[in-house]
């Protein structure tokens, strides 16, 4: 995933797209485009000086987690160098899983973060540049600083941006390091939200969850048991009151798991207010207005301390591009086979595509051993066979040392690999996001060796408990 990094002054620098990376301003790409000696030995990085028509045989929109792992398992399977291409501005490349850990103060923004050019195979070439327009007829994409790059195949893991306009005042707020109002869903915001909640001494802590479709949808809950934890820590629990805002009905999409975190609520006495948009942020005055989405009664409340999830939506090229994607702006691509509804050399991972699981990094592990199938067959002129079955996994972190692990597949349908009851509250299921999931993804999953957990279900629970 990519995501924006400083708060800097332009709007544009909050741009991000997938499980990953982060999008730096095009000001500092442009100085960071200076191809090194170590860029030269790893991977061949193009800058906007060079500038030229490329041809490749695929083309990969997107170094996050997606795009990073399907660039990596094809330029293995090619070997010659430069048969695949990727498009990815940023030079860091960050875990986001880890963000509302970061969040919480377990660890540090570094944890999270390694260079692009190590992650990726050196037969491929990485431009280094945004794409501004795909030709799917004439298959050329373009990107702002003027390459262009004509693909026989092209996968697009353009991941999703972060909007700041759909709530007046939200910009301001998070931009502002003393308005207490952070989000977890930046490299940036994760750090003000660990600050934030050092600096909190007590009072109204509201946590909120968009009308917007987001990624990892269980972060915003997560941050706010996690903070619960903390101020009861540090004595400041009893002084507090921790609100969790959603404008669902619901506190998790999948019964099994939304039971047990009703019950964590409870325990933790966490005020829950369902159905309620957040519709502006006064930061100067610390004030939010709510609006709810029965009787559109709008409420104005105080707080101490906000956590809020910007909207989040595919990258305007993709957006823009109104063929390819449906009436949300995400690119329509089969939810079984991940191949483009209609073309066929296009294919569709991660965020950015219309497929209704739950967009996590564990869904793109089993999503890219599908596309691998699927593209090799669509090369050999043959039908795209292997199915991806919706999976996608949350480990609902509800304190330092305690996890719900929730995995389900297509229509909410649990599907756990491990030999326990994964809705229970667990320490196992804590140290296994803390520092197993990290470890697979850094080792294996980015390097195209990790399909997901079926693996690790056939051994620990191979009659499927
Ligand atoms: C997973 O495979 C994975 O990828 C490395 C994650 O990373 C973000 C996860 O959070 C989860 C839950 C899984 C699923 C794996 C197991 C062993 C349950």
């Amino acid at each position: 995933m990519k995501v924006a990094s400083k708060f800097s002054d332009s709007k544009e620098n909050y741009t991000a797209a997938t499980p990953g990376s982060v999008h730096v301003t095009m000001n500092i790409i442009r100085n960071l485009t200076v191809v090194t000696a170590t860029n030269l030995c790893r991977t061949f990085s193009v800058s906007a000086a060079n500038s030229a028509t490329h041809s490749c045989k695929l083309l990969v929109i997107g170094g996050g987690s997606g795009g990073c792992t399907v660039a990596n398992k094809f330029a293995r399977r090619f070997k010659a160098k430069d048969s695949v291409i990727v498009i990815e501005p940023c030079k860091d490349h960050y875990y986001q899983p880890l963000f509302t850990l970061i969040g919480g103060g377990v660890t540090g923004i570094e944890e999270s973060c390694r260079q692009q050019k190590d992650l990726m195979d050196p037969r491929t070439m990485w431009i280094q540049d945004y794409a501004s327009g795909i030709d799917p007829v004439k298959c050329r994409v373009e990107t702002r600083e003027g390459h262009v790059i004509n693909y026989e195949y092209i996968v697009i893991a353009a991941g999703v941006e972060m909007s700041y306009d759909e709530v007046p005042g939200m910009y301001d707020a998070l931009k502002d390091p003393h308005s207490a109002v952070s989000t977890i869903y930046t490299p940036d915001g994760c750090q003000k939200t660990w600050s934030d909640l050092q600096k909190f001494k007590g009072g109204e802590a509201i946590f909120t969850y968009p009308q917007s479709a987001i990624k990892c949808p269980g972060a915003p809950q997560k941050i706010a048991y996690l903070s619960d934890t903390y101020l009861t820590q540090k004595g400041l629990r009893s002084k507090s009151n921790i609100t969790y805002v959603t404008c669902l009905p619901v506190l998790f999409g999948v019964k099994k798991y939304a039971d047990e975190l009703q019950k964590v609520a409870q325990r933790k006495n966490i005020i829950i207010n369902r159905q309620q948009v957040l519709k502006e942020i006064r930061h100067d005055t610390k004030e939010v207005v709510f609006k709810c989405c029965e009787n559109e009664k709008e409420t104005l409340r105080r707080y101490d301390m906000l956590h809020v999830v910007p909207h989040q939506h595919p990258p305007e090229f993709v957006r823009s591009q109104k063929e390819l994607t449906d009436s949300h702006g995400y690119l329509t691509v089969d939810k079984y086979t991940l191949q483009h509804t209609k073309h066929k050399n296009m294919y569709g991972i991660g965020d950015c595509t219309n497929t209704p699981n739950s967009k996590t990094a564990a869904a793109i592990a089993k999503q890219c051993y599908v596309l691998e199938k699927n593209l090799l067959s669509t090369m050999d002129k043959c039908r795209p066979m292997a199915k991806y079955d919706g999976y996608g996994a949350c480990p609902l972190v509800t304190s330092y040392n305690t996890c719900i692990l929730a995995e389900f597949v297509y229509g909410g349908v649990p599907h756990e690999t491990m030999p326990f009851n994964q809705a229970k509250e667990s320490i196992v299921a804590y140290y296994m996001k803390r520092h197993l999931f990290p470890f697979l993804y850094w080792q294996f999953m980015l390097k195209g060796y990790y399909h997901g957990p079926e693996f690790i279900r056939s051994i620990v629970n191979p009659l499927g408990w």
